[in-house]
């Protein structure tokens, strides 16, 4: 029992970089879009104006300090590599579902239901298991309902603070 609460914050603290960084664009109103207002082939906007450079820097940059901090606060050099990887990923993983969502043809904004839902997590994972992080499976699984859980609440709670036009 006490080694599974154990791995169970272990791996909540390797996420915390990537829900940081996914979590802080949403304070910008607007700014420089990533695709810098440019179509695709399909004359969609390759990823629209919700995704901007100022958006990605502050992820970025918030991501990996507390990555950074987790680093140093446990001398353990793991939350540093695979919380920056894990901070990238969470950025990546979300603009890729943006240009899904583009070009499917739904607007900024728009509900993509389960992409809203899983676009940082998936995105995280994948940068952090590509860097070498190996979580056991079970409290992976229960980490991984949770976080994604904590996220569709915090959005919601964006939401009521008037932060997002959208609650997803
Ligand atoms: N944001 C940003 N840059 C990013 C990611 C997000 O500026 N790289 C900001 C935008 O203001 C965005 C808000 O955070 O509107 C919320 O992010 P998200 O819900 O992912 O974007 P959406 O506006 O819903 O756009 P999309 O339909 O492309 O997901
Ligand atoms: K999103
Ligand atoms: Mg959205």
């Amino acid at each position: 029992m006490g080694e599974l609460l154990d791995e169970l914050l272990q791996i909540a603290l390797m996420y915390l970089p990537a829900m940081v960084s996914n979590a802080s664009p949403v304070f910008l109103k607007r700014g420089t879009p990533i695709d810098f207002g440019r179509n695709f082939v399909d004359g969609k906007r390759i990823l629209g104006d919700g995704k901007t450079w100022e958006g990605f820097l502050l992820g970025m940059w918030f991501g990996i300090t507390v990555a950074t901090s987790l680093w140093v606060g446990t001398e353990d050099f793991r939350y540093f590599l695979y919380g920056s990887m894990g901070s990238l990923g969470a950025l990546l993983g979300d603009m890729f579902f943006s240009f899904i969502k583009r070009r499917i043809g739904l607007p900024r904004g728009a509900p993509f239901p389960l992409g809203d839902q899983l676009d940082f997590f998936l995105g995280a994972t994948a940068l952090m298991v590509a860097s070498g992080w190996r979580p056991q499976a079970f409290p992976w699984l229960v980490m991984a309902f949770v976080i994604v859980m904590l996220h569709v609440m915090t959005n919601r709670i964006a939401y009521w603070l008037g932060l997002k036009d959208v609650p997803w």
